[in-house]
């Protein structure tokens, strides 16, 4: 099924590209544009297959899942694509005659960072593994013209840099201005009775923008299907808006181009923090309303009745931030379509699902009713209707219990709660890891899965292969591919066969040879890009994910500080030269990175050390860099407060790579030491009972370690002694603080991380301690990733499907 490739046909095809779009020769045209016109090239490839697939979609009339994100965290396009369309050595092939480095081009191409980490990330892969799995999938996101910030370090400290990503043009992307739609803000709800007797409601005095779409192909491997990611950019509704313009409404024209420039301007860089910023409702609606109205368009164009839709349809929210889907659909059925409340409510919720990604209730949304009603006042009515009716219905099930009605109802204490909107309505409430699901049920929503047991359901989160082994780790691929064949690349659980091969020695040479290999990639990398000089044989011990206070980064250093200060102490101590390898973005303000920098100043620079410890902050941490750094570690830091990470995601592509976790009972490290078995990683900490049983007893008391654990007391202490700030020794008393005294409503070390300090470090020596045992590390280094096999997206989607979206595999026949 794979493409035919003609390699004199490609070439023709780049050197065509680049005189078509630059007028040059292949020896004038410099990267950029050299990697344009490979992509084109590529392009060109995919674009059969994409009008194939959409064909067959439409000829089939199949029922679609549409999944709805804030977030997409695509990265690159050009590797990943060859990749799916098995032409990636033959490419490679290609370029190298032409004289090309497929590296150095790939190099070219800016992430698409549209997302902030695992939500946005694990919205990417599952469009991989719809697409490769052969389901009729589309992701409905917005066409941000800033993503995710680009991180530089300046003085230890992160400074955040726009990202245009889209500056040199998207090679990948098409504009398609004839699927635009109208999405209304603001203005009044004016109410009449048509003909028939029956209420009319229309909005008047609004402010409009034009949603227009540009669709992102998103290649399956090997199969021919091609999906669509459609990103929605914001146009004024006429560049001068003539109309308001004639009547004289210039400050109403004005103020629609700059609601559409805004609207898209930026993705919000907030992981698990929500901010309740007007801008930010408006992009949720903006790309709700637009793609509901795309998708009910689509679906009048083959069905003659709407109350049927949600055969055909089902919107997948990517947690609440989409919720709004559901009173927009609703708003669509009944003033739009003319259905009537019950009609309009069976189809929505036979249509809306729900994913919770985070237990923190930080994160949680609520819009204040004066802000939400403001801006989508028809939508806000419908609000108001679905509470009504759900809190009678509470009544009446929960007679005089007032308790539950304010923790349940839609509207609240003046707020709307999205969470409670998408669960009332959705027909499915899922949680993103086994012991996250059951918190869900036991503790967060227990109100609701009490109510509504049939609704909820777990589904374990995935990673794509593709991305995160194929094209991140090709040494480790093609060793797999040599053992065991590739049926790996489109189903994972075939890993498991590499485990007849794991007390192999010459195989565990050759495997700690790749991952040595490995190493020397990210250790130029690292010089390249950092400037740091590290040693590949030490371990390589990494910690990559966004900076926050659950997932106890601070931990990991005040370790490091331990460690230097044991080393010191006693200059023989028998361990292995180790890497301390840290990437993260940071919501601005936040100190840790600034410390985790000034350590590494002190450490790197120490000659007493002996280089035995380094540390390094990767400076802009992002999908393309996240490829290589993975292929290259030992060992997996997944060391979050447990009870507090949902599932993590990171910590399966670690696995997968070949790396040993060191990691708390949270989220999906439960299911990955299950899976590979206790002896092949390192587990430490509270349990999140326990986490949870202190925290409902207002804490611990922090001071109790401190008076007594002399080594921790003496890395509290160099937080505030100068040790690593000569110049402002109270540069970290914040943190220092934090971790001791209770500060108004924050209890001391919120995070439990005195608390699990000595069994960290405890769990870290017992992995140098196998890590000396060469042939047992490498041993279950392999085991590793012979048991990653379940956290292939792959099988999450699959589970998906038979359980919430009910779809059907597509085939799809392209003649080249
Ligand atoms: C409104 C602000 C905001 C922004 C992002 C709130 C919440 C989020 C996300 C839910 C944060 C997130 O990315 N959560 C992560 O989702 C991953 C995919 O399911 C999980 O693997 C991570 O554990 C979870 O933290």
């Amino acid at each position: 099924m794979g493409v035919k490739f003609d390699k004199d046909e490609f070439k023709k095809s780049v050197a065509d590209n680049l005189k078509v779009l630059y007028r040059k020769t292949v020896d004038e045209a410099d990267k950029q544009q050299i990697f344009q016109a490979v992509s084109y090239s590529v392009k060109d490839i995919i674009m059969d297959r994409w009008l194939a697939t959409q064909k067959t979609y439409e000829k089939e009339d199949v029922r679609t899942v549409v999944y709805m994100s804030m977030e997409f965290l695509m990265g690159r396009a050009l590797g990943n694509n060859m990749i799916n369309l098995t032409v990636y050595k033959d490419i490679k092939e290609a370029l190298d005659e032409m004289g090309l480095d497929l590296n150095v081009i790939e190099d070219q191409e800016p992430d698409a960072a549209l997302g902030n980490g695992g939500l946005g990330r694990l919205a990417a892969c599952f469009l991989d593994s719809l697409a490769t799995l052969g389901y009729p999938a589309y992701g409905c996101g917005i066409r941000y013209r800033y993503g995710m910030f680009k991180q530089q370090i300046k003085d230890g400290y992160q400074i955040e840099v726009p990202d245009n990503w889209l500056k040199d043009g998207n090679p990948f992307e098409i504009k398609r201005p004839e699927y635009s739609y109208e999405v209304k803000f603001g203005g009044y709800v004016r109410c009449y009775k048509d003909e028939d007797g029956r209420d009319k409601f229309v909005q008047e005095d609004y402010r409009s923008v034009i949603a227009v779409p540009y669709d992102m192909p998103v290649v399956g491997y090997g199969n021919n299907v091609v999906n669509t990611l459609i990103i929605w950019d914001a146009e004024p509704v006429n560049t001068f808006n003539l109309e308001s313009f004639n009547k004289g409404d210039y400050h109403k024209a004005i103020e629609q181009e700059n609601l559409a420039k805004n609207i898209v301007e930026v993705l919000y860089p907030n992981d698990n923090h929500y901010a309740g910023k007007e801008l930010r409702l408006k992009q949720q609606y903006f790309f709700v309303s637009a793609s509901i109205q795309r998708a009910i368009a689509k679906y009048k164009k083959t069905n003659s009745d709407i109350r049927k839709f949600h055969e055909k349809y089902v919107f997948q929210l990517n947690d609440t931030h989409p919720t709004v889907t559901v009173a927009e659909l609703m708003r669509i059925l009944m003033d739009e379509e003319g259905l009537n409340w019950e009609e309009a409510w069976e189809v929505t919720t036979h249509c809306c699902a729900y994913t919770n990604h985070t237990i923190m209730a930080e994160a949680l949304e609520k819009w204040p009713i004066e802000l939400f009603s403001r801006l989508l006042p028809r939508v806000y009515q419908i609000v108001e209707e679905i509470n009504r009716r759900f809190v009678e219905e509470l009544k009446v099930k929960y007679p005089g219990n007032q308790d539950k009605i304010r923790k349940m109802a839609v509207i609240y204490d003046g707020q709307v709660k999205m969470a409670n909107l998408a669960i009332v309505a959705g027909f499915s409430v899922n949680g993103v890891a086994k012991l996250h699901t059951e918190i869900l049920e036991k503790q967060e929503l227990k109100d609701f899965y009490e109510m509504f047991p049939e609704k909820f359901n777990n589904k374990t989160n995935g990673i794509t292969q593709r991305r995160f082994l194929l094209h991140g780790n090709p040494l480790l691929a093609d060793w797999i591919t040599g053992k065991i064949g590739d049926d790996w690349i489109t189903d994972l659980s075939h890993l498991s066969r590499l485990k007849v091969y794991v007390d192999d020695e010459k195989c565990q040479r050759e495997f700690m040879q790749i991952k040595y290999q490995n190493k020397l990639r990210l250790a130029k990398y690292i010089k390249e890009n950092n400037g740091v000089e590290v040693d590949p044989r030490s371990v390589f011990d990494v910690q990559v994910k966004r900076l926050h206070e659950y997932k106890r980064q601070l931990l990991n250093i005040l370790h490091v500080m331990y460690l230097y200060n044991q080393l010191k102490a006693n200059p023989d101590l028998d361990i292995p030269a180790q890497t301390f390898i840290f990437g993260a973005k940071a919501a601005a303000g936040y100190k840790i990175a600034k410390l985790i920098n000034n350590v590494a100043d002190v450490i790197n620079n120490d000659p007493a050390i002996k280089g035995r410890l380094k540390v390094v902050f990767i400076e802009n941490y992002r999908v393309s860099n996240a490829e290589i750094i993975f292929a290259a570690a030992d060992v997996s830091e997944q060391i979050s407060t447990a009870s507090k990470e949902a599932s993590g995601t990171g910590n399966m592509k670690f696995m997968l790579n070949g790396a040993l976790t060191l990691g708390t009972m949270d989220g999906a490290n439960v299911e990955i030491v299950q899976e590979v078995g206790e002896d092949n990683a390192v587990i430490f900490g509270l349990t999140s009972d326990e986490v949870i049983r202190y925290e409902n007893e207002g804490g611990y008391d922090p001071m109790e370690i401190f008076n007594n654990d002399q080594d921790v007391r003496t890395v509290l202490m160099q937080l505030i002694n100068g040790e690593y700030c000569r110049e402002n020794p109270e540069m970290f008393r914040d943190i220092y603080n934090s971790l001791l005294h209770n500060d108004g409503g924050r209890r001391a070390d919120t995070y439990f991380i005195l608390k699990d300090f000595r069994a960290y470090a405890d769990a870290h020596r017992k992995m140098l301690d196998k890590y000396k045992d060469e042939k047992g590390w490498a041993k279950s280094a392999m085991l590793n990733v012979a048991c990653a096999g379940k956290f292939s997206s792959d099988r999450t989607i699959e589970e998906y499907v038979r359980d919430i979206w009910k779809l059907d595999k597509v085939k799809v026949e392209v003649s080249d």
